[in-house]
């Protein structure tokens, strides 16, 4: 699915700003058959959640609706209309006056519908858009709807981020030419020296590709004809982290002498591999150092932010970070375009997050039923499953920054059903894309003698909390444990491995001299500890800190107003942490 983009070829326009806004609740049988009849409007992007001071629209499970009137330009007669919603959380419904044009469930990946039949040129449309935030046994990330004592529906699920819901993405109307280039998957790679980039267009009509690929100062450095084939760059500049190259790849349709349609993509040339213990990325070892994160901050929710992007990406580089995961879902495209002009590295995750009955928030419990069966994850679930894998790396196969696809979040990874649910999936990841390696981060029941997934992944993600949840406050045990346990999977598996998650909640401004949870010199002091093991251990690749800052979770007596484990608050101020990790990355990155 290509991002919409202005070309020489194509139009594009954002729909961005406020819509008018109604919960399903308002009484109105079908909301997209005349105009919305509501007093509330609500921005586009972001969640909708804490926008209102309104506890019921907060708690709000099911569906809402945005509505608001668009004009087609009148320059675009005879062009092929398209609406595109970046993200709908989790299922969208999209209708053009009264017409349903889309339907898509997924709330992290975008989706469009070519919408020419129904609009004209110069006249304005009624665009309505329901989302609907329910998640069930089905659904990639699950959760279950009840009905609770007093009657009201409520929604739980077992992740441990809020259920943040609406339009948090962009939503654009564009338009291209009838005959129009459908995707452009580029696979680039180096061959001793030599870049290699590997192109493939799908296009609609009869009109001939060609394709040219331009260096950053838009100098042609190798082109071709037809709908596939390979480009030579000779003594390509590569992609690399801290520095992130680009070339483009401009896409043309050609007929005669005309440009019927053309589309472009960023080319990062780079190789990645893994290799023993070692994660290569142009053939050198890469450590990773960085964070998981999540798209969260006070009053939008998940809502897009080019600010926070901005300000976040600042953050990183201050703390000396070159990668993040996008835990626990597919994050805006605009991350991924940002990271490949910079340089930094990401793990790509899916939305699967919560596939365990034995934790709940990230806290761990006692399962009382098999995760993968029948009545729980079942064959359904694993089909929405592949499809989230589907639409993940339909968007983001041409990022280079982009080096490695997780294809979940903490799944029950010890029961013997959670094999037969992952082979299947990870098998697909590697026929959708055989370039990158693949992961999941493991939750700590899943220990190298009792996880069943590992040997089907290349790189071993441990999300790992000795001294939080296990060895609560002792810091000496935490260290010996987490030394012992990496060793064992170090052993048995020979793979590199990532720590993806390790942290301690931390209240901004609680000071102790002793070893205690919650206080800066508690975090700062654990994070030491990790770092210390991780120097011993050869396997250890990469250290991602839980979490880059603070964030909401659902109302839980294990959260003060959410997960604390930032190392910096929800407003970006640095925890004593954020130094700790800045003494030790920056230093790294000038060894480098
Ligand atoms: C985890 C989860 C993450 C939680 C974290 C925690 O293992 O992957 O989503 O937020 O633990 O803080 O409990």
């Amino acid at each position: 699915m290509l991002k919409p983009l202005n070309t020489v070829t194509r139009e594009l326009i954002s729909l961005d700003g406020l819509w008018f806004f109604a919960l399903d609740t308002s009484g109105l049988a079908e909301p997209w058959a005349g105009p919305l009849q509501t007093a509330l409007e609500a921005p586009v992007p972001a969640s909708y959640n804490d926008i209102f001071a309104d506890q019921a629209i907060h708690d709000h499970v099911g569906w809402v609706w945005y509505q608001r009137t668009v004009r087609v330009p009148r320059g675009w007669k005879g062009q092929r209309v398209v609406i595109r919603v970046d993200a709908a959380t989790h299922e969208g419904a999209v209708y053009v006056n009264e017409n349903p044009v889309a339907r898509h469930i997924g709330g992290y990946t975008p989706f469009e519908a070519d919408i020419t039949q129904l609009v004209a040129p110069g006249e304005e449309f009624r665009l309505t858009i329901g989302v609907n935030n329910e998640l069930t046994n089905v659904t990639i990330p699950p959760g279950a709807v009840y009905v609770d004592s007093l009657g009201r529906r409520k929604q739980s699920y077992r992740h441990d981020f809020y259920n943040y819901a609406g339009l948090a993405r962009s939503v654009h109307l564009y338009s291209t030419p009838t005959q129009h280039i459908d995707d452009v998957t580029v696979r680039a790679g180096v061959d001793e020296g030599t870049g290699v980039v590997d192109y493939e267009v799908l296009s609609h009509g009869p009109a001939l590709v060609h394709v040219q690929l331009q260096d950053a100062s838009g100098h042609v450095v190798a082109q071709s004809d037809g709908g596939s084939g390979v480009l030579r760059v000779p003594d390509a500049e590569l992609w690399r982290p801290g520095a992130g190259y680009l070339y483009t790849l401009i896409v043309q349709l050609r007929a005669a002498d005309t440009i019927v349609d053309e589309y472009n993509v960023k080319v990062g040339i780079r190789s990645v591999k893994v290799e023993g213990d070692k994660f290569l990325i142009n053939g050198e070892p890469f450590y990773f150092r960085g964070f998981g994160k999540h798209e969260d901050s006070a009053i939008r929710g998940r809502g897009f932010d080019p600010a926070l992007l901005v300000h976040d990406f600042a953050l990183m580089k201050w703390a000396g970070a070159n990668s993040f995961r996008t835990s626990h879902y597919p994050y805006a495209e605009e991350f991924l375009d940002y990271a490949d002009r910079h340089g930094v590295v990401v793990i790509d995750e899916t939305a699967a997050v919560g596939l365990n009955l034995a934790i709940g928030g990230g806290v761990h419990g006692n399962a009382l039923e098999k995760s993968f069966s029948p009545t729980m994850f079942n064959s359904e679930t694993q089909a929405a499953h592949a499809q989230a894998i589907r639409e993940l790396i339909a968007r983001d196969k041409n990022h280079p920054s982009v080096v490695m696809w997780s294809i979940a979040n903490e799944p029950e990874s010890v029961e013997e059903g959670a094999r037969d649910y992952f082979a299947p999936l990870a098998a697909l990841t590697r026929e959708l894309d055989p370039t990158r390696p693949i992961t999941y981060a493991n939750e700590h029941r899943g220990t190298f003698s009792s996880d069943v997934v590992a040997d089907l992944v290349d790189v071993l993600s441990l999300n790992r909390y000795y001294g939080w949840y296990a060895d609560t406050g002792d810091l000496r045990a935490a260290e010996v444990h987490l030394e012992t346990e990496l060793r064992g999977w170090q052993e048995k598996f020979g793979k590199p491995i990532i720590i993806t998650e390790y942290g301690a909640d931390t209240l901004a401004g609680l000071h102790s001299i002793l070893d205690q949870p919650w206080s800066e010199e508690f975090q700062r002091g654990l994070l030491d500890v990790y770092h210390r093991v991780f120097d011993r251990v050869d396997a250890v690749i990469g250290e991602q800190v839980w979490n880059f800052a603070d964030f909401q979770t659902k109302a839980e007596i294990t959260r003060v107003d959410g997960n604390r484990k930032g190392v910096f608050t929800r407003d970006r101020r640095p925890k004593d942490a954020a130094h700790v990790l800045r003494a030790r990355w920056t230093a790294a990155t000038a060894r480098a």
